[in-house]
């Protein structure tokens, strides 16, 4: 039976580089969807996460970082970014609470200024101040923006969280539930799959590769009833950057293919075959054609 009133909507998560973005997106869909990393700009496509209950269903856009465009990808960050503000029915705002509120804050908020839906302002890592420094945290914030709510959360504890998801259903409309009861994302595997081979590749190689590396999935396709043969190739700009990648003896593509693997076989709940592949495209990420080919979609 349709219920009248179910309440569904899509809500933005926008917030410089760090302050959590993707934390609250995992913990909110309990399963790994957009892919974590200590290092800035690890998330560069809009990956929605689904949240439903019997009365509603909230779908979240997490969009990249917003800041000033270094290059044609960069530029692409921005704009899908923007984009997807005209779109929504309420964006979350997150900020980090121990960290001052700074210039890279300040140009969000320019941005959400001409915002006409709800904007939720959340304040993230908790778990790390004092409550006397959160208070102090607030103060700078409160009078930014007319903020439909302040709220402080821990996405990595989980603090607030629910509290957080109720008062947005509150002001979200009547609707349908867009997505069926047990999706999680929209986004197709090969997307999921390829962000969690690019987050071992930076934590593996820490400064030596830069976040201008790609992965695409070739193939995906299933072997017999239990495995799943992946193939994918590792796009990097210069020749040393593949050295790096492959290692001694093959040694670091084997490390970043077991991490990978293991992570890939939860999500798909199989065993997983998978075959990594480097090659070296000059230049890729100035070039629009090459974006388009990767996956980035204006
Ligand atoms: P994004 O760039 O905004 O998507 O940020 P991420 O979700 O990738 O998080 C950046 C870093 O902050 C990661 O190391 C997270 O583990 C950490 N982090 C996120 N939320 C919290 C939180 O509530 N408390 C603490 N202590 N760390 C957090
Ligand atoms: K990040
Ligand atoms: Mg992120």
């Amino acid at each position: 039976m349709d219920n009248p009133n179910f309440k569904s909507g899509f809500v933005a998560i926008v917030g410089r580089p760090n302050v959590g973005k993707s934390t609250l997106l995992n913990r909110v869909v309990g399963q790994k969807v957009a892919i974590m990393s200590d290092k800035a700009q690890t998330t560069r496509n809009k990956i929605q996460g689904i949240y439903t209950t019997d009365e509603a269903q909230i779908v979240f856009i997490d969009t990249p970082g917003i800041h000033k465009p270094k290059s044609e990808l960069g530029d692409f960050m921005v704009q899908s970014a923007l984009s997807s503000l005209n779109e929504v029915d309420a964006v979350l705002m997150m900020v980090n609470a121990t960290q001052k509120r700074g210039a890279g804050d300040n140009f969000i908020i320019d941005r959400l200024k001409s915002v006409k839906q709800p904007v939720y302002l959340v304040i993230n890592k908790i778990d790390q101040v004092k409550p006397d420094d959160l208070l102090t945290v607030i103060e700078q914030y409160k009078d930014a923006l007319p903020w439909q709510e302040v709220v402080p959360i821990s996405a990595l504890e989980g603090n607030n969280v629910v509290e957080m998801l109720e008062k947005i259903i509150d002001t979200l409309p009547n609707g349908p539930q867009y997505y069926p009861d047990d999706q999680v994302t929209d986004h197709p595997e090969r997307f999921v799959v390829s962000e969690l081979i690019r987050e071992k590749i930076l934590q593996l190689t820490r400064q030596e590769i830069p976040h201008s590396v790609a992965v695409n999935v070739e193939k995906m396709s299933r072997q017999d009833e239990k495995k799943v043969h992946i193939q994918a190739t590792i796009i990097v700009e210069r020749p040393t950057q593949k050295g790096i990648l492959i290692g001694k003896g093959g040694s670091m593509l084997k490390k970043i293919g077991t991490l990978a693997r293991q992570d890939i076989e939860r999500l798909l709940g199989d065993k997983v075959f998978l075959e990594l592949w480097v090659k070296v495209v000059p230049g890729w990420k100035d070039k629009k054609s090459a974006l388009q080919a990767y996956g980035y979609k204006k």
